[in-house]
Formats: C-alpha cells, structure tokens, sequence
C-alpha cells in the first residue's frame, strides 16, 4: 500500500453513515446525461458540451487512453490550462481508475520529472506548448506515453470496452501539497473521500442546475476543482465556465456573458477585481458568491466586496490535505470578515493545541491538527515524512496557527511550516534553500516570506558567498536553470555576511525576517 488508509474501524463506520457512499467521481456525468441530457455542462472559448455530450467524449476518450496503453491503477501526471479538454481527460482517467497527479501548468522539467518518477508514472499528459514539449522531451524513456491534453480529449468514436468503473475505496487522484520540506509531497486521495469533501461542499455552498461556476484560477489546484469547484458543480448538475486566465478583462466579461453566478480567487486576484472593478465601475448582475481562499483575506479586502460588487463573499480556508472550512451564507458580517469559516462537515475533528500537542484554552491561537472522513492519514510513498506530518492518533498537522471562536470558526493567526504563500502560491523554503546551496558561490541560504500589499508574501532569498562576488540576476538564472516553476524564483535575493542562528544551531528566520522587515 503506498499510502496509509484509514483504521478499518473509522472507515466501516464512514461507510454505514453513508459518509462514504462507494460511488466513483465519475458517476456524476452518468446521472447527469440521463436526467437531463441538453444542460450545458461546460463552456470555455472553443465552445460548450452538454452532460450527454460531455459523457460521451469522456466514454471516447477514455477509450483511447486505454488504447494507448493505459490501465486501472496506472499513474499520468496531467499537466493542463483551463479548458473543457482538461475535463474531459479528468473525467475519463476518473472512470478508468488511472490516477492523475494534479500537476499545475507552471510546473517544469524539475517537478514534472520527480512525479513522474516518484510515482512510476504511466503517463505524461501536457498542454502541447514549446515549454512542454521540451518537459515531455526530458521524460521520454521514463514514462511510457506521451500525450497531449487535446490528442486525449479528442472526440472519436471506438468499440473498446471499458473495464468495471473504480469504487469507492479505491485511490482516485495525487494532489500536490504545498509542502515546507525538500521534495514536494504527493497526497493520496481516495473516491470515497473526495466525492465526500466535494458534496458536502456543494451543500455548504447551495449548488444547484441554476449555479453557473467560473473556474479562473489553475483548474487542478484543490481549491477550484473540489471545494466545490468544478466538481461540485458538475455534481450538482450545474455548469461550469472555465476562464483561461484570471484577469479583470477575461473574467468579467465571460460573467458578463454567461451569467456566471459563483467564482473562487484568492486574495492577491480579488483585490485586483476590486480595484478594476472601481476604476470600471462595473457591477456584474449575475454574481451571487465570490470565494475567497488558499491564504489570508484582509478584513478590510473581505468587507468591500458586497459594497463593490453586489456579491457576498466567502472565506475558504483549505488543503489539498483535506480539511475544508468554509464561512456560511448567514453568518453575520463580523465571522465573515474576519474569520476564515468553519468546518465543511460535523465529522471534521479539529484540535487546536500548544506546542506540547496539549490543547490551548478557548480562544488562544494554536497549532491546527485535524482528523476526519476527508482528510488523508498519510502522505504518498512518504513513511518517514509521516511520522513527522501526523499524530500517532491520525491527526494531520497542518502547520498552521489559528484562533478557534465559540462559534466554531477559525481565524488563521499564522504559520510554523517553513513556507511562503506567494499569493496562494506556496513555496517550500527548504527546496529552494538546497537548489541554491548547489551554487559554487553560495555557501549557505535562507529562503523567508517578505510581507507584500499585492501578493500578501514574497519571497527572499538571503545568500552568505562563499568568497567570489555571485549577484542576484546569476542567483535567480541559476534557480531557472534547475527547471522550476517560475513563482518559486525568489522575488528578492539578498547577500549577508552570515545567518544568524538560534542556539540549538538552526538558521533564526525570524530574527532574519524581523531585520529584513525593518
Ligand atoms: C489563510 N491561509 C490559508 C485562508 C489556505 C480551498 C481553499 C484553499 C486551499 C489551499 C484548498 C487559507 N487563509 N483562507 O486546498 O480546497 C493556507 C494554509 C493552508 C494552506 C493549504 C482548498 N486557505 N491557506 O490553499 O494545499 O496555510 O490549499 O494550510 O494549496 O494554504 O494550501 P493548499
């Protein structure tokens, strides 16, 4: 097993409440096309499908995935912008039981290659840009097909059978952790749990047929596939707008246009919505509900949109571990602004303690540990890391500090994992600090989060040289040079005559980010 599952005992009773319901993610389509074939399912800039039509080009395409080679419980890294074409590739692994890796189109040769091997992967499928073609050229020989996302997703008709749909219990697809340690963690996440996380969402959220979703930010990140994302809205028979980029001029116009009632931005973009917006004046009809989440939303930021843009807001506080909270439709204006919601589901098991793992008194921030029916009890091919990442009980350590009011709601005060969160972008400090380290001019460095008014944090690199004189533009061409994805470049790179260090011997970034701040 390369994952841990959840105690038998935990996931029978998950199962006799109906909290699991055995279904795989893929059934959804089937429902749908049957009970009402011509709604419109989704629409991006080459046009739009129906269920019926959606449900046959995943059968088609599914069909070919097969052809090509690929088995239930085979590995694809699926690399893709937002389009009906990533849907339909989604939907058609999901009915197959092949496991994509929810990789993001900023990825490069460096994380597109550790996935590929770290899971044995099957499959690399990608945009079919220049940039990509040169990662499928860097995996070729170690992953056996080679696909574009629009070569998979092409219509076509075949007599191939497909196998027995995948059940519940089965793993259904890799998230991609944020992570605070070197190598990137894979999370494991099953049918039965995501289907779970992604209907509860759905409800949390009052998703119906009439519910028009516009999808702006990168489609496989947790956020807007799951809570409730595109998924939601498809479960929900609803239809989903996918933007291929978030800007003001690309989004408010498909509002605009198709009547999208509900999005999903983090901070960084919703604060540049309001301020196009404001200078536009405009005011969409249609909008009902902006999410808002993946890092800290200003209370100022939270308590201008209804004034801006006739939509409520809603702050999601999430991981692509699990753990979802979501503010309600009638909480009062104070836990809307202020706090980051509560828990999706009464299962959640959230824990709020010191650093002794011992609980904190009502109201004192703490670290957050959570348990529940959707929320993963250990990493992918990572024993060690677990060991670490989780109680013995099975709690996850999220690594976030949070407040937990009588209400339930979570107010994040802030962070121990050794993290950025560029704008909801998250980097591992560790990662970047060993690439740098490989420098022949670097001796030692320290990666840490400077506060920003657009993005919320940046991150700076701080070098000590090792002798010669290495600068800032050879720092960051170097990092380049190691194929990652550009928001992991360090915005800034400083030089320093050495770190200063904590006395058991650690580099003190706090003390660091304290002077840089000044
Ligand atoms: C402060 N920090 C937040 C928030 C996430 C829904 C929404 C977001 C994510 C996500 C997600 C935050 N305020 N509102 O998967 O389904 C930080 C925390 C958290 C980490 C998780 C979803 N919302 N964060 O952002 O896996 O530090 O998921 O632990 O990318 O983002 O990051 P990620």
């Amino acid at each position: 097993m390369p994952f841990t599952p959840w105690p038998d005992d935990i996931a029978e009773r998950y199962r006799r409440e109906g909290i699991w319901s055995g279904a795989g993610l893929a059934d959804m389509l089937a429902d749908h096309a049957k009970s009402r074939p011509e709604g419109i399912a989704v629409v991006d800039v080459t046009g739009r499908l129906s269920y019926a039509e959606l449900a046959d080009r995943v059968e088609a395409a599914a069909a070919r995935l097969l052809t090509v080679g690929l088995e239930p419980g085979d590995i694809a890294v699926v690399q893709s912008h937002n389009g009906i074409d990533y849907l339909v590739v989604l939907f058609a692994l999901l009915r197959l039981g092949v496991v994509p890796v929810c990789a993001l189109p900023a990825h490069r040769e460096a994380e597109i290659g550790y996935f590929c091997r770290h899971t044995d992967a099957a499959a690399y499928l990608h945009p079919g840009e220049p940039v990509h073609e040169g990662i499928a050229a860097s995996v070729r020989g170690t992953v056996p097909v080679i696909m574009t996302i629009e070569l998979a997703a092409a219509p076509g008709t075949s007599t191939v059978e497909l196998p027995p749909r995948p059940v519940g219990g089965e793993l259904a697809l890799l998230q991609l952790s944020g992570g605070s340690t070197g190598v990137p963690k894979l999370i494991p996440r099953t049918h039965d749990d995501y289907l779970y996380s992604v209907r509860i969402a759905a409800e949390v959220c009052e998703l119906d047929q009439s519910t028009v979703y516009l999808c702006a930010l990168p489609v496989a990140h947790n956020f807007p596939l799951s809570s409730p994302g595109i998924l939601g809205v498809l479960w929900a028979g609803g239809t989903v707008v996918m933007a291929a980029d978030p800007s003001p001029d690309t989004c408010f116009r498909l509002i605009d246009d198709t009547g999208v009632t509900m999005t999903a931005l983090v901070p960084a973009l919703a604060l540049v919505w309001l301020r196009a917006a404001r200078q536009r004046d405009w005011k969409p009809q249609s909008l009902r509900v902006l999410q808002v989440g993946g890092a800290r939303l200003d209370a100022a930021a939270a308590a201008e949109v209804f004034p801006v843009l006739g939509a409520r807001v809603q702050q999601v506080f999430g991981m692509a571990e699990g753990l979802v909270c979501y503010t309600r439709y009638d909480d009062d204006d104070e836990l809307n602004h202020t706090t980051q919601g509560r828990p999706a589901s009464q299962w959640d098991e959230v824990r709020v303690v010191d650093d002794d793992d011992q609980p904190v008194a009502a109201g004192v921030p703490g670290h957050l540990l959570t348990r529940g029916p959707y929320t993963i009890r250990g990493y992918y091919r990572a024993p060690a890391h677990n060991e670490v990442a989780f109680t013995v009980d099975g709690f996850y350590r999220t690594g976030d500090l949070v407040r937990q009011g009588p209400s339930g709601h979570l107010t994040v005060t802030g962070r121990v994992k050794d993290q950025i969160n560029r704008g909801g972008e998250k980097i591992a400090a560790t990662e970047i600090e060993e690439r740098l380290r490989r420098h022949p001019g670097i001796a030692d460095a320290a990666v840490i989060a400077i506060p920003d008014p657009d993005l919320g944090e940046r991150a700076c690199a701080v070098c000590v040289a090792d002798g010669g004189d290495v600068t800032a533009k050879q720092v960051r061409g170097f990092l380049r040079g190691q194929g990652i994805a550009a928001y992991k470049i360090p915005d800034l790179v400083r030089f320093v005559e050495q770190l200063p260090k904590t006395p058991v011997g650690k580099v003190d970034k706090q003390r660091l980010a304290a002077g840089f701040a000044r």
